[in-house]
């Protein structure tokens, strides 16, 4: 269902003349207010009256997530202190945490922005919405939450860990949406399986985000818990989860693009590229106060695509990023992402595996080496050998046509990797550690 069909469903001409606004307006306080801007800016020989609107975004300065650590705590806010009612941060996978600060009018329009998601998953004042994503610092506990309170919905915010406790609590309050991580989301698929429990839940449907994942994954869990999945993406530096938002059609998540333009750039040159080709998301966010940002760099990889929805909503659909420019890995000279493994994986799981896995990459003798140790479901094959040889010999021949370099497959015992109960932490890189 449409939340706010005048705003999510505007013709491309309202949206541009929006954004055309909202950016001048952006691009206007921050010159005045945000030193870093102002100096990149002046750098360029650009001044605010330069940019008459979305046409001239491609003239503006780059942002990085270098400037939150060099302006760490608040150096890049853009409002008093006493005008930001909340703070989040992220750690990431290195260096230290960042800070990120939401006015009350930040706060709404982000509750607003994910309403919209948890209205097109089918959500309404009527359904009970666990959310099982982090409480705290992390921006997904919070942004789900209250999405759902905007919407109405009825809000049980069970937070992380304590599978049971979830189970149990999904089983006697009825939940309807469940809002996790896609990998945890199929933890809890393969438990409440395991305990018969799936007659007995209420779900509907779950919207899981804050790590890459794959249709084969979307399949499983919809096919599982005989619910729909749905994909919504956010980043702690533009918002939290909603900035853009999958709708029923299941085909690309819709970009707020009231609030935020989204660009494809070449991640090497920064040349913008034509919708359709894959690159680096770049964010720029035109209403946000507390902490707004022009042109930031996300490491995101994936495409825009401009086509009409048959959902009625005109917002611009991003597709599913399939990793991070940074999570690349390089092995052999050859650029792979986790998600490929993933993906192949996936689709041999009625052969007898299961969607748990780590992939661990290491340097033997000057030489990268690729082990991806994936878990057997319970049932099969334990004691047959010649079962095991022959199922990781075709999964590694599959990886090889896949990937294009050679891994090593073994099959693992049941449960033998740890579960995460947030982001999945799939990859070892060994070489990093040494
Ligand atoms: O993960 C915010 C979030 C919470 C999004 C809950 C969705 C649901 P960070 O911890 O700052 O924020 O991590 C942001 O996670 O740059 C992507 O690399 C990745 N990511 C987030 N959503 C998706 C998604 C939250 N749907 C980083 N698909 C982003 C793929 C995603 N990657």
């Amino acid at each position: 269902m449409i939340l706010n069909k005048e705003k999510e469903c505007m013709s491309r001409d309202e949206i541009k003349a929006l954004q055309n606004e909202r950016l001048k307006w952006q691009v206007e306080r921050m010159y005045n207010k945000v030193e870093i801007f102002r100096k990149r800016m002046d750098e360029k020989g650009l001044k605010p009256s330069d940019i008459k609107g979305v046409d001239d975004l491609s003239k503006l300065p780059f942002s990085y997530k270098q400037d939150l650590r060099d302006y760490y705590p608040y150096g890049l806010f853009a409002v008093p202190l006493k005008d930001i009612v909340r703070v989040h941060a992220s750690s990431g996978t290195t260096g230290k945490q960042i800070v990120v600060g939401y006015t009350k009018h930040d706060l709404e329009i982000w509750s607003e922005c994910m309403a919209r998601q948890i209205s097109a998953a089918g959500g309404t004042a009527d359904d009970f919405v666990q959310v099982c994503y982090g409480y705290g610092l992390f921006t997904g506990g919070l942004g789900a939450h209250d999405g759902a309170t905007y919407l109405g919905a009825t809000v049980i915010p069970a937070s992380t860990g304590n599978t049971q406790r979830q189970i149990q609590t999904m089983v006697d309050f009825g939940s309807t949406i469940l809002c996790c991580t896609p990998s945890y989301c199929m933890y809890l698929a393969e438990e409440l399986k395991k305990q018969n429990l799936i007659d007995k839940i209420k779900l509907k449907a779950a919207i899981c985000g804050a790590e890459p994942w794959t249709e084969e994954m979307r399949k499983q869990i919809e096919e599982t818990l005989n619910i729909k999945a749905y994909d919504v993406y956010g980043l702690s530096e533009i918002m939290g989860p909603g900035v853009s938002y999958e709708c029923e059609c299941q085909q690309g998540m819709h970009v707020n693009e009231d609030n935020f333009i989204p660009e494809i750039i070449n991640p090497d040159t920064g040349e913008v590229l034509p919708y359709g080709e894959k690159g680096e998301l770049v964010f720029t966010t035109i209403t946000k106060e507390g902490f707004p940002l022009i042109r930031y760099r996300t490491r995101d990889i994936c495409s825009l695509n401009p086509e009409k929805c048959s959902c009625g909503r005109t917002f611009i659909r991003m597709n599913k990023p399939t990793g991070r420019s940074d999570d690349m890995l390089i092995i052999r000279g050859v650029n792979v992402f986790p998600s490929q493994i993933e993906e192949v994986l996936l689709k041999y799981c009625s052969l007898g595996i299961t969607t748990n896995y780590q992939i661990v990459v290491d340097r033997v003798n000057n030489t990268d080496t690729l082990d991806v140790f994936v878990e057997m479901a319970p049932d099969l094959f334990a004691d047959d050998m010649a079962s095991i040889e022959n199922l990781q010999k075709t999964l590694q021949e599959k990886l090889r046509s896949a990937l294009g370099i050679g891994a090593k497959v073994t099959l693992v015992n049941p449960n033998s990797i740890t579960r995460s109960e947030g982001k999945a932490k799939r990859v070892i890189d060994k070489r990093k550690l040494s």
